[in-house]
């Protein structure tokens, strides 16, 4: 930091004029920690990384990756949005162990407020392109993706006929799938994987 002053004498008398010029590291791709390997874009688990991702709210948890729970409600697009612009990709589970850190995630948020549903949180994936077919934000099917695991009687689709049906995927508390709309605001939870 760099101080400059200057006096300035008057009729009440003396001022003086502090400057403080104050360097602030960019923040752009050489400190979000994303680097090229052999075509892919990974995210690394290296020191520096893990530490600038933990002053932005992000989590680690060993051998996954890190996450981030937005307890702030936006509609599907948001949370996708939001996710991008911190470098990350709106979650998608991809293992019984992941399902279980996102459980444990959602616990400490036991009330959302202003989320359309209390027990719900938006999920990387959807069947926007093609009804029915649910495909995850990398473009990888759901059912390929490590995890499936509906809630019961869903996907419904409900309301399809007088509304544009629901083609957005959140997750329950239990970490069990379901369709909704897409414009409803929920929480959602941001991921860095370690393995791309
Ligand atoms: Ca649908
Ligand atoms: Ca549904």
């Amino acid at each position: 930091m760099d101080f400059n002053q200057r006096i300035e004498a008057s009729e009440d008398g003396e001022k003086v004029h502090l400057y403080a010029t104050v360097i602030i590291p960019p923040a752009g791709p050489g400190s979000s920690g994303v680097s090229t390997v052999s075509g892919e874009t990974r995210a690394s688990a290296g020191g520096d990384e893990g530490a600038a991702l933990q002053v932005q709210g992000y989590r680690p948890v060993a051998g996954l990756g890190y996450y981030k729970f937005h307890a702030l409600p936006l509609t599907w697009y948001g949370a996708l949005k939001t996710c991008y612009t911190e470098a990350a990709q709106l979650a998608v589970i991809g293992s019984e162990a992941e399902a279980a850190a996102l459980r444990r995630l959602f616990q400490e948020h036991p009330s959302v407020p202003g989320a359309h549903y209390d027990y719900a949180a938006f999920m990387g994936a959807s069947d926007l392109e093609h009804e029915g077919v649910y495909v995850t934000v990398d473009d990888v099917p759901l059912q390929d993706a490590g995890y499936l695991r509906w809630q019961d009687g869903q996907p419904n689709n409900y309301g399809r006929g007088d509304s544009p049906g629901q083609d957005c995927i959140a997750m329950t508390r239990q970490a069990e799938y379901f369709d909704v709309e897409c414009y409803i605001k929920l929480p959602f939870i941001c991921e860095r994987r370690l393995d791309g």
